[in-house]
């Protein structure tokens, strides 16, 4: 075992001081979405960890309108499939228009450095515990909500840095993913509650699940916890703890495994 850093209490402290510092001396993350439901999104900013980011000056989020971007008298956003086929597609004028107005940038060759342009789609790859990394890295990232069947492919095709799926089954529309996106990306973010220790532990939990954990009472409706974790053991209980870990990886997430 390579001994972990933030071992010791006085590891920790220095850490944590450390982290201050880099956090006063940082740019907040700038984040814009996308959507025509920016309401949607209103209420979310001011809980939990996108509210403790934000007050921690961690983060700027804003839920753009993209009819602001539209020129027409009805602000239309969508129009019917080339090739025909169901439903509606977003149009890409108001989109390029919203990029251009966000990132400075129409092509993804001309984007800033620091910035990402995300579009949540099915079609895109799945998010990770590395992409969200990544972004939690950038200056500015961009997410832009599809709905409708989909976004005009010259969306992707010029603009977008990262097509981004939140996994294999079917949302209504990019506004949930977004707010997925944002919650893994900002517990990322040097100084947000919880990005000390849980990075740390993340790294080398890594591959596996988390193991089980319990609280009081020791025992509910006939159901004990078990006894190793009550006695204090420190050594047995960690190896209780790694056992239980991968028979749960085993038995649930089989493919982290393989
Ligand atoms: C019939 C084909 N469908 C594509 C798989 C149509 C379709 C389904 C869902 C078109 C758009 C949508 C809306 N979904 C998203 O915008 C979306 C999404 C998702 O549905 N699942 C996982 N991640 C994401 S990110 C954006």
């Amino acid at each position: 075992m390579t001994p972990l850093i933030g071992e010791t209490e006085d590891e920790r402290v220095d850490l944590k001081s450390k982290i201050r510092n880099l956090k006063s001396k940082m740019k907040p993350l700038r984040v814009d979405i996308i959507t025509i439901f920016p309401d949607y999104f209103r209420a979310v900013f001011d809980y939990g960890i996108i509210r403790r980011a934000r007050a921690a000056g961690l983060v700027t989020i804003e839920a753009h309108d993209l009819r602001a971007w539209t020129s027409d008298k009805h602000h239309v956003v969508d129009d019917r499939p080339f090739g025909g086929g169901d439903g509606m597609v977003m149009k890409p004028e108001p989109i390029f228009a919203a990029v251009k107005s966000l990132t400075g940038a129409n092509r993804r060759e001309t984007v800033p450095p620091g910035t990402r342009v995300v579009l949540l789609s099915p079609q895109g790859q799945t998010l990770t515990q590395a992409s969200a990394a990544e972004f939690a890295k950038c200056e500015h990232v961009i997410l832009i909500c599809g709905r409708y069947e989909g976004v005009d492919e010259r969306v992707a095709d010029a603009v977008v840095t990262d097509e981004i799926s939140i996994g294999d089954y079917v949302l209504s529309g990019g506004e949930p993913a977004a707010l997925v996106v944002i919650d893994a990306t900002l517990r990322l973010l040097p100084g947000a509650l919880g990005s000390e220790t849980s990075a740390v532990t993340e790294s080398f939990s890594d591959g596996m699940l988390d193991y089980p954990h319990y609280t009081r009472p020791p025992e509910f409706e006939g159901m004990r916890v078990p006894e190793v974790l009550l006695t204090g053991n420190h050594a047995e209980i960690a190896r209780w703890r790694r056992e239980a870990a991968l028979e749960k990886t085993k038995r649930n997430r089989p493919d982290l495994l393989k």
